[in-house]
C-alpha cells in the first residue's frame, strides 16, 4: 500500500501536494518548523525535525512509508543528505523534485560565489546598499562588513537583535513578483543584491528586477549533494510513484 513522505517547504512541494491529494494518494507533508505559520497543505502535515538520520529511519518504519519525495529547497542540504542515508538504510525508494539552477542571461551581471562568506568577500569595502535576500540563517557572516546598509527580507520578525548595525527589515513570505521587487530596490536605493541560487519561480523576481535596474547580483551556488534520483516535474514524480519499487532511486 503506497504511503508517501513529502519533504516540503518549497513552491514545488506545495504544488506536488495538490497533485498527490487530487490523486487520492496516502501522503504526509513534512515541514521543519522553521517559520511560525507555514502555508497549510491539502495533505496531513507533520512539523519539526525527525532527529537526524536515525530519527528518520525510525519514522519511515513506524509510519510504514513506502516512498520518499524530497521536494525541499536546494539549500536544505542536511535534510537531503539525511533522506539519502535513511532511504538507503531502509531500502525506501527516494526521488528528489528539484528545480534547475538559474543561469545568467543577456543583461545579467551575476558573480557566482560558493557560500555566504565568499558572498561577503565579494561585496565592496566602500559603503554600499545591499539587498540581502537570503533569509536569516546565514546573516551572521555579513557582520564582518558592518559599513553597508542592508535590506533584509525575512519570513518572520527577528526574535533576537540582528548582527548588522545598519539594517532595515521587511517581513514577507513570497513567492515574490518583479514589480514589487523592482519598487523595493528603487525605494531602498539598492546597489548590490545577494541571493542563493534557489532556482524556481518563487524567488526569481529579484533577479529580473536586478537586470532591469542594471544591478550586480552576488549569487551563492547551491551545495553539492550525494547522487540520488532527481526529477524536475510533478508528472515525473507521479510516474515514478506508479513504477517505483523497481527503481529505488538511490
Ligand atoms: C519553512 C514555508 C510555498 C513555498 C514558498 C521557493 C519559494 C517563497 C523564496 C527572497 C528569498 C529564502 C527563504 C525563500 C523562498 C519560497 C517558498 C521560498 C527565500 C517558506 C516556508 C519555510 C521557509 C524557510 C525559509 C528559511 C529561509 C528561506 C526565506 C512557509 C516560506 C531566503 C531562501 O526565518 C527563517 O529561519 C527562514 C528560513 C529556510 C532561508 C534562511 O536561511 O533563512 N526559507 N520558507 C519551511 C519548513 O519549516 O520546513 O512558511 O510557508 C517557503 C518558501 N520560501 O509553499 O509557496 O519555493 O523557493 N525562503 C532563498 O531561496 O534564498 C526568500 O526574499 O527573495
Ligand atoms: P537543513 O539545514 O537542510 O536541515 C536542518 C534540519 O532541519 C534537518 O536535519 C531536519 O532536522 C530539519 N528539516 C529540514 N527540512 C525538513 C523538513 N521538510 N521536514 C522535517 N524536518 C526538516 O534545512 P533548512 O535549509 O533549514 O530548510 C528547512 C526548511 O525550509 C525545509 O523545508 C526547506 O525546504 C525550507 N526552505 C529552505 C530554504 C533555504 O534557503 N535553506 C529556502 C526555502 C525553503 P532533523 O535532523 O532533526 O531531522
Amino acid at each position: 500500500m503506497t504511503r508517501i513522505l513529502l519533504l516540503g517547504g518549497t513552491t514545488e512541494a506545495s504544488r506536488l501536494a495538490h497533485a498527490l491529494a487530487d490523486a487520492g494518494l496516502d501522503a504526509v507533508f513534512s515541514y521543519a518548523g522553521r517559520t511560525q505559520t507555514p502555508v497549510a497543505q491539502p495533505l496531513p502535515m507533520r512539523i519539526g525535525g525527525f532527529g537526524g538520520v536515525a530519527g528518520l529511519v525510525e519514522y519511515l518504519a513506524h509510519e510504514n512509508i513506502t516512498h520518499v519525495v524530497d521536494a525541499t529547497h536546494p539549500f536544505a542540504a542536511r535534510m537531503s543528505r539525511n533522506a539519502i542515508a535513511a532511504c538507503l538504510a531502509t531500502g525506501t525508494p527516494l526521488v528528489a523534485l528539484e528545480r534547475p539552477a538559474w543561469t545568467a542571461g543577456p543583461g545579467d551581471d551575476w558573480r557566482s560565489v560558493t557560500d555566504a562568506e565568499a558572498a561577503v568577500a565579494a561585496l565592496p569595502d566602500a559603503p554600499a546598499r545591499v539587498f540581502l535576500a537570503i533569509g536569516k540563517q546565514t546573516l551572521a557572516a555579513f557582520a564582518v562588513k558592518p559599513q553597508h546598509h542592508y535590506l533584509l527580507r525575512l519570513v518572520d520578525p527577528p526574535e533576537t537583535t540582528l548582527p548588522l548595525p545598519e539594517a532595515s527589515v521587511m517581513i514577507a513570505r513570497g513567492p515574490f513578483d518583479v514589480e514589487t521587487d523592482t519598487a523595493l530596490m528603487r525605494a531602498h536605493a539598492i546597489t548590490h543584491i545577494v541571493a542563493k541560487n534557489a532556482g524556481g519561480a518563487g524567488a526569481a523576481a529579484k533577479l529580473i528586477a536586478a537586470r532591469a535596474l542594471r544591478l550586480p547580483v552576488i549569487l551563492i551556488d547551491r551545495p553539492a549533494l550525494p547522487p540520488r534520483k532527481v526529477v524536475a516535474t510533478d508528472q515525473e514524480v507521479m510516474d515514478w510513484l506508479g513504477h517505483a519499487g523497481t527503481d529505488r532511486g538511490v
